[in-house]
């Protein structure tokens, strides 16, 4: 189904003209087509979350009367339950929303490991918070979309929501947007630099999407194994408060959480607990490409924050930022020297390689082998 079809149908039965959300590979076309023809701006924000874009569309109907577009991917749904259930809710303001849900780890259809619960439980999920759903597949007709939204319009009027769960592949657009900065140093690269510079006993955790891909990619190539890893797969914004609950225990280890620009800015409150806490051997590094990468490359918080000033007012006793490999290299010499909280903001380019895979161990056996890593260790 074109892009532009699945939007004038939704404009023309629900009046449906503003867009916000968290893009997602799988409606990476929508992305890309909201980002073309509205930029991002008025009739289109990029969420810092997916609860975030409920609490946007809930203003913009209390002020338009129009039900807004909030895009997803699947593992977002649980950012939206609170806002859905205490805010939405047609127990609560009725205010009604059209969610479009990309549907990763559909049943029957391979996906990473963190996408399998999500994907089986999606449409319960959905249909317990009172959404109704239909499911859009490239077999999908466009008279019978048009149908079901003509049939959603009393639902709509009554203060509920609708969502459209779309299966891989069912989107497609003429336009394809390229995302890119200026900056030179790869993510990849960057992550390389801090693994060689890192000292023996170290443990990492990563953040969800390609940083994750490429420290296990990198740990293979140098025969490392992965037992100093935790690759956040899923629970995108979450990694700081895991290297947190790590480094607590370990406090005679350094634990570097390498974030990313978008996942930091999903629960950007963590960034001043963290700082607060002082935790002497935690090093937070953002990686900052101003984008989504992962997922396509739609930009973070409008792709242009510098994270540095925000880190020395949240308390972070080491704060630097770099956006070259010299000024990586020496940022980190300091950082080896240091005994203290510190905060590393890399400035990054967007890309990664095309043959970048995924981890080939489970998430499970990943984190057997670092706690059994850290309790041996401790023996
Ligand atoms: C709650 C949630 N929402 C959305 C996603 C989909 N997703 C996976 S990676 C990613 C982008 C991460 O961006 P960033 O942290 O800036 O890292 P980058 O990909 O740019 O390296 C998104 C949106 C997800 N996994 N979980």
């Amino acid at each position: 189904m074109l892009v532009k079809d699945f939007l004038d149908i939704l404009y023309d039965e629900l009046r449906v003209n503003f867009f916000t959300g968290v893009p997602d590979s799988q409606l990476k076309s929508l992305c890309d087509e909201l980002y073309v023809r509205y930029g991002i701006g008025s009739k289109h924000i990029v969420a810092a979350n997916e609860g975030a874009a409920v609490g946007i569309a809930a203003g913009h109907y209390i002020a338009s009367g129009r039900p807004a577009l909030v895009y997803l991917q699947n593992s977002g749904i649980g950012n939206i339950l609170n806002p859905v259930a205490s805010l939405l809710s047609e127990k609560v303001y009725a205010i009604p929303c059209v969610f479009v849900v990309g549907w990763r780890g559909e049943p029957g259809v391979k996906d990473e490991p963190q996408h399998v619960f999500q994907g089986e439980i999606t449409i319960d999920l959905l249909e317990l918070l009172g959404i109704k759903c239909f499911i859009l597949s490239k077999e999908t007709q466009l008279e019978d979309y048009r149908r079901f939204i003509e049939e959603s319009k009393s639902v709509i009027k009554e203060g509920k929501s609708i969502a459209l769960i779309v299966r891989k592949g069912t989107l497609k657009s003429d336009v394809s947007v390229d995302f890119k900065n200026e900056k030179k140093l790869l993510r990849e690269d960057a992550i390389k630099t801090i693994v060689a510079q890192s000292g023996e006993r170290d443990i990492f955790v990563t953040t969800t999407g390609k940083t994750s891909r490429e420290l296990f990619e990198i740990r293979e190539s140098l025969n490392q194994g992965h037992q100093k890893d935790f690759l956040t797969v899923g629970s995108m914004g979450h990694s700081s408060m895991i290297a947190l609950g790590i480094a607590l225990n370990v406090p005679d280890r350094r634990v570097w959480c390498i974030d990313g620009d978008g996942a930091m800015v999903m629960h950007l409150g963590s960034m001043l607990v963290l700082a607060k806490t002082g935790c002497k051997n935690l090093v937070h590094v953002v990686i900052n490409n101003g984008a989504h990468e992962s997922v396509g490359g739609m930009p973070v918080a409008y792709g242009r924050t510098s994270f540095l000033s925000l880190a020395k007012e949240a308390g972070y006793e080491m704060c630097l930022s770099v956006a070259t490999q010299t000024e990586l290299d020496t940022a980190l010499a300091k950082v080896k020297k240091s005994n203290c909280i510190c905060f590393i903001e890399i400035h990054t380019a967007l890309g990664s390689r095309e043959d970048l895979g995924r981890p080939t161990t489970t998430p499970q056996e990943n984190k057997k082998a670092l706690m059994d890593y850290i309790r041996e260790s401790r023996l």
